[in-house]
């Protein structure tokens, strides 16, 4: 930390509670905030960390008209589930709220009051996406039509979750309602506008010229809005489900939800801090942290600065803004209308005590600079070659060796040597580098580095071998062991904010409390004469069949989306009657049926088509892997097509059939016997 500051606000983006949190807001915000925030703490400094819940807005209603159940009660459904499975993944909120709340809702007046006060705000009537049959307006997502940057079917009215772009309802390509399908109108409606414009200078000096310090994800992306040019953003909507607009005249108005949920920030506090929380924003020696995903950039780099330059009175603009790019999932986007997600209450069902693996492996696969993929096996070579491998061997190893020679207390250590020296060098170098990394906000490398303790112990293990020196000397046993207990203390305190229940427990093991940051580096942290506790493993290895498991439930999630997307292809063009009716089609019996040899996909059918036999070759193979079991069935066949050779045997016609929606193929077969030959019409 280059500047010095008396205490930070880490904020968090607050997810919407329309649906639980899965792995993407965790590797985005939580994990990385989370452990930033940790890592504060263990320096000693002044820190609150602020969540909550996204109550308002278009996806919660969305979700509720889905459902079938009122927007309360989808917020007090997912907010729950929220609240509780990040708090039993260790994310380490010190509140934790929601927008709905009462406070929330009085800050959020206030706010956009005193702005309509200052006449910071322009009214502007103008036409807005309307649906008749449903009688409403339709605001932002409640608009779906073709991405204009991407292409991709089923934008919002104010996001593309294919392409991540910010889209305004009316950028978007045959816009329809999201309520009835219907193409959209356009009505005239009036609304609160926020004149980004005039923030522009103050904008472009505040980031551009003071903030080049900036992740470049998120420098960039300001930029090109501010060269852009900003327009004036309407800060009100036509909707029931909000905070009311507190002015006269504004009936069935409520605030934009991107107006209301960064003041979720400011009234989180207030919760939190109802004597102090002005000192967390108004104080400049104060530093504000934002931690969000790339789709919120503009909101808190652009919009949510220029609100709190409007509102005045002493408010900080964030320091920075660590946004991360997104996480797919399996090679595909993460997303909660296609159940492709990794959900954290799900996940945590499923690998009860396991909450560190997922923290490490979305840590050490986060995407800071570019979208990344989790991947299951991913997840288990992680676990098993890393942190069971590496770290938990390390500390097992330490601590089983100490039991054995030393009776599991800490024994003092002799002379140090040139190896310990080197040791000394290579801990001081990892901590300096791993402290440089998580001061910028570069998780991953900050892990790794925070690995290569673990590292640096295996080696020494490995080089100075005590369970051979114990034999002919002791003293010197003891005094490795005494350097490699001392690296788990390092480890103990290195880990916290990264894998803080497998951090903890090591410390109990090593009898330590009281940990903190300025002891890191040092190889006197455990007193010698301690004892210590019976070492238990702190990762355990994951077989194959859970991730199995994990991996047939997406095999499945797609299989079910795949098969609600199909549709039946268009109807081909028109046949003249008389051409069809040339057609001779008939019901015959199977004969025999076998694969063709060097023909991976043909079968051979000999029919009894009433008059003769005939032999149909059909490319149907890879469905029935069994062609003899076909004997015997009757089938349709087109009689009068010209015989052509395949594979070097004449096929006389064609076998009807049709492929399912599941892929599957399906023969058609008459609903009754019916004597071979028969004519089909
Ligand atoms: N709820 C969007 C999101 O969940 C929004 C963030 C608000 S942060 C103030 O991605
Ligand atoms: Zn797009």
């Amino acid at each position: 930390m280059e500047k010095k500051f008396k205490r930070t606000l880490v904020t968090t983006a607050l997810p919407y509670a329309n649906g639980p949190v899965h792995i993407g807001h965790l590797a985005g915000v939580y994990v990385p905030a989370d452990i930033y925030t940790r890592y504060l703490r263990l320096r000693g400094e002044d820190v609150v960390m602020i969540g909550g819940s996204d109550e308002h807005g278009v996806p919660i209603t969305l979700r509720a008209r889905k459902e079938g159940i009122t927007p309360q009660q989808v917020v007090d459904r997912y907010h729950a589930i929220i609240r509780d499975s990040l708090k039993e993944l260790g994310v380490s909120f010190d509140v934790y709220s929601r927008t709905t709340s009462k406070l929330h809702s009085q800050t959020a007046s206030e706010f956009f009051r005193r702005l309509y006060d200052k006449e910071e705000f322009i009214v502007q009537t103008s036409l807005q996406p309307y649906d008749s049959k449903a009688g409403e307006f339709l605001a932002d997502r409640y608009v779906v039509g073709t991405c204009p940057k991407c292409g991709a079917d089923n934008a919002y009215g104010d996001q593309c979750e294919k392409c991540g772009s910010s889209l305004n309802a009316t950028d978007l390509i045959n816009p329809r309602s999201a309520l009835t399908g219907e193409p959209v109108e356009m009505k005239e409606t009036t609304h609160w506008f926020l004149p980004l414009d005039k923030w522009e200078p103050a904008l472009k000096e505040w980031i551009l010229d003071g903030h080049k310090e900036w992740k470049t994800n998120v420098y960039g992306q300001c930029k090109s809005w501010l060269d852009g040019g900003l327009q004036p953003r309407a800060v009100s909507r036509d909707l029931s489900w909000g905070v009311p607009v507190p002015v006269e005249g504004a009936e069935g108005k409520v605030l934009y939800v991107w107006f209301d949920a960064p003041i979720g920030y400011i009234s989180n506090t207030k919760e939190l801090l109802p004597d102090t929380w002005e000192t967390y924003w108004k104080d400049p020696e104060t530093r504000i942290i934002n931690f969000i995903g790339k789709d919120n950039i503009v909101f808190h780099c652009i919009v949510f600065p220029a609100m709190l330059m409007a509102y005045g009175d002493g408010f900080q603009l964030p320091d920075n803004v660590p946004a991360n790019e997104f996480l797919n999932l399996e090679g595909d986007k993460i997303s909660t209308s296609r159940n492709w997600a990794v959900w954290l209450h799900e996940y945590l069902a499923d690998f009860p005590g396991k909450q560190d693996v997922l923290r490490y492996v979305l840590t050490a696969n986060a995407p800071e600079t570019r979208d990344n993929d989790f991947t299951w096996a991913d997840f288990q070579t992680r676990n098993n070659s890393e942190l069971v491998a590496i770290l938990g061997n390390f500390v097992n190893r330490a601590l089983v060796l100490t039991h054995k020679y030393c009776n599991g207390t800490v024994p003092a250590a002799g002379e140090l040597t040139d190896i310990e020296q080197q040791l000394g060098a290579d801990l001081q170098a990892a901590v300096a580098a791993l402290t440089e990394a998580l001061d910028t906000f570069h998780f991953r490398e900050a892990l790794k580095q925070a690995m290569e303790i673990a590292r640096i112990g295996n080696r020494y293990l490995q080089e100075t071998e005590p369970w051979k020196v114990a034999k002919t000397d002791m003293q010197r046993a003891a005094t490795i062991l005494n350097v490699a207990l001392q690296l788990c203390a390092n480890i103990a305190i290195a880990f916290e904010p990264f894998t803080p229940f497998s951090a903890s427990r090591l410390a109990e093991m090593l009898k330590l409390k009281d940990l903190n940051w300025g002891m890191l580096g040092r190889l006197d942290i455990i007193t010698a004469g301690t004892t210590l506790c019976e070492p238990q493993l702190l990762f355990e290895k994951i077989e194959d069949d859970a991730i199995q498991a994990q991996v047939q439930r997406l095999l499945d999630i797609k299989k079910a989306n795949e098969l609600s997307a199909w549709r039946p292809e268009p109807q081909a063009e028109d046949v003249d009657f008389d051409t069809f009716c040339r057609s001779d089609l008939r019901v015959g019996t199977i004969l025999e049926c076998e694969k063709v040899p060097k023909a991976d996909k043909l079968l051979r059918f000999l029919i009894d088509d009433g008059l003769t036999k005939r032999t149909i070759v059909s490319g149907i193979a890879k469905y029935y892997p069994d062609p003899a079991a076909l004997v015997g069935k009757q089938i349709c066949f087109i009689a009068n097509l010209p015989p052509r050779k395949l594979k070097g045997i004449v096929s006389e016609g064609m076998i009807l059939s049709a492929v399912n929606s599941d892929g599957s193929l399906v023969l058609i077969e008459p609903s009754a016997p019916v004597a071979p030959g028969a004519k089909i019409g």
